[in-house]
């Protein structure tokens, strides 16, 4: 059965319930955002055109929001709790129901395995056909459950064995992982002029709707020097009386809805961050309502080795500021990150943020058609189910799938290569780099203006592929190491992975030389590369 894209989503709030706080604030959000969910389907309907769009039938079960799961969640709604997962899974619920899918919703354990009839696993649903929605990521090392307990990246979530990019993300920090993504509001030009014409260019907004964001060391010393130049204010919960976190020369609203948290947004010239939360949909709401964010440098970085948020995440990324998309992806002038250790480093800025004009900006990717566009090809082209293609065709004979470039560490994928018709994304997007000692495949692939993408990975686990990076191997092993391939300089020895669960785009050791699978993305929309639709 073919799908065909909705435009009205009445029948969505039905199936999604009601009761707690949390279900009403991602109703309300479905219901607001209706129109332009319709607009984003029209668009992306008329860009693929008569592209085939299969009909799925999807089981959605909002893990997070059970009775059986503790849901920590709904209560802390109206009370500066964290919003951005019911933002995110309001979100996948509108795109998949626009794009024209069979859905079904659950929220207790009960109703799932009813729906289920068995235990999830089994029968109907084998673990390949599920999807995990993972904020944070989890990186391959600690998903293999073997590996992970042999080599000490057990944690308090991961090792499930899943293909890691079964696991899709809120924002496209671990290429391990899908990015799955979320959406914010969007201006028309109208608009976007409006907005910049009434802006108050000495007002700004503090990003945490939670007393306790308000604890940060220095804070006297920053509201302070920020209260020098701007009018602060701030929407902090809270129930009869101020927070005393929140200093008397604060302007307080009070959790806003958040419609009104948006019309606060039009309005204000800065958003700043004081260090928590950690990548949240805030700042890009913000800087789509012609915001510029300023956030601090983390040096060093954040990580769930230091820092006790990310403790027990199953992940070791390193975190460089509050919000590291906002960091890179976006940049100036939008984005100001700087050393809130240096007073007048951050004095200075906000001197000179008050002088810049911007206007307001919304990365494609976090658009309603870029995010229709992301899930149609996952939904279209992801099989986990499918064995990963291991060695590709012409690997091991003659007729090499490479070429070499100019540059003796880089290989190019013929373009008239025979591909397996299932590969996806489609392998000749594929550039493999060797990595210098001790630099992950991740920041290998940045450092060329590429994205690593781990399905090419066996493409690359083959002593041809060591041969035709010129790479001078002595000996050649296969083990399990997430690491690998690699070479390891003293020695000249090459590994290859044994293990394809393993294979990561995080993870680096001083003593390897890593073989990276890099691939080319589209401008706004990281997770698709450039023949990827
Ligand atoms: C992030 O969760 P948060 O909920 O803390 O993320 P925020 O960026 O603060 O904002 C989430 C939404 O809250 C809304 C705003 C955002 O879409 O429009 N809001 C509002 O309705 N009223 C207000 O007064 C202020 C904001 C992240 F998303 C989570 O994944 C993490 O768990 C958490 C901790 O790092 O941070």
């Amino acid at each position: 059965v073919q799908a065909v894209f909705r435009s009205n989503l009445s029948h969505l709030l039905d199936l999604m319930g009601s009761g707690k706080e949390s279900l009403i604030f991602m109703k309300k959000r479905t219901k607001r955002l209706t129109a332009q969910w319709a607009l984003a389907a029209q668009r992306l309907a008329q860009k693929l055109g008569a592209t085939r769009r299969d009909q799925k039938q999807i089981l959605v079960h909002i893990g997070f929001l059970t009775e059986e799961s503790g849901d920590v969640f709904s209560p802390r709604v109206l009370k500066g709790g964290p919003l951005g997962e019911m933002v995110q899974w309001a979100d996948i619920l509108a795109a998949l129901y626009v794009l024209g899918h069979g859905l079904r919703v659950t929220v207790s354990l009960k109703e799932l395995q009813s729906n289920l009839g068995v235990p999830p696993g089994r029968g109907s649903c084998p673990l390949c056909r599920i999807r995990v929605i993972d904020t944070f990521g989890t990186e391959p090392a600690y998903n293999h459950e073997e590996y992970a307990t042999l080599h000490g990246y057990r944690t308090n979530w991961g090792y499930w064995n899943l293909n890691p990019k079964q696991f899709m993300t809120m924002f496209p920090h671990t290429p391990d992982n899908s990015f799955m993504g979320f959406v914010s509001e969007e201006l028309n030009e109208t608009e976007k002029q409006l907005i910049k014409g009434g802006k108050a260019s000495n007002m700004a907004v503090v990003y945490g709707k939670e007393a306790s964001i308000w604890k940060f060391q220095g804070k006297e010393k920053f509201l302070g020097i920020l209260n020098k130049y701007m009018e602060i204010h701030g929407t902090v919960y809270y129930e009869s009386q101020r927070p005393p976190e929140v200093p008397a020369f604060v302007k307080n609203h009070g959790l806003l809805p958040q419609p009104e948290f948006q019309q606060l947004l039009r309005k204000a010239k800065l958003f700043i961050g004081f260090g928590f939360p950690y990548e949240g949909p805030a700042p890009l709401e913000a800087i789509a309502n012609g915001c510029i964010f300023l956030q601090s440098r983390f040096s060093p970085p954040h990580s769930s080795l230091n820092h006790e948020f990310f403790r027990g995440k199953p992940t070791s990324r390193e975190v460089f500021s509050q919000h590291p998309y906002a960091e890179n992806f976006i940049g100036k002038p939008h984005v100001w990150t700087v050393d809130y250790n240096n007073s007048e480093e951050f004095e200075a800025a906000i001197k000179a943020i008050m002088r810049t004009q911007v206007d307001p900006y919304l990365p494609y990717e976090y658009t309603c058609e870029g995010m229709l566009e992301r899930i149609h090809a996952y939904i279209q082209h992801q099989d986990f189910c499918v064995a990963p293609g291991p060695a590709l065709p012409g690997a091991h004979t003659s007729q090499s799938p490479f070429v070499l470039a100019p540059n003796a560490t880089h290989l190019e994928w013929a373009q008239n290569a025979s591909l397996a018709p299932a590969a996806w994304p489609p392998a000749h997007s594929l550039r493999a780099w060797l990595a210098t000692p001790g630099r992950a495949c991740t920041d290998t692939c940045l450092d060329h203006g590429l994205i690593c993408e781990p399905s090419f990975f066996p493409f690359l686990n083959s002593q041809d592929a060591f041969l035709k990076l010129q790479v001078p191997c002595d000996s050649t092993e296969s083990e399990m190491n997430h690491l690998y391939p690699a070479f390891a300089q003293p020695g000249q020895e090459c590994y290859l992975q044994k293990d394809p669960l393993l294979f990561s785009c995080a993870g680096s050791n001083t003593k390897y030389r890593r073989l990276c699978p890099c691939r080319d993305f589209r401008k706004g929309q990281v997770a698709l590369c450039q023949g990827c639709l």
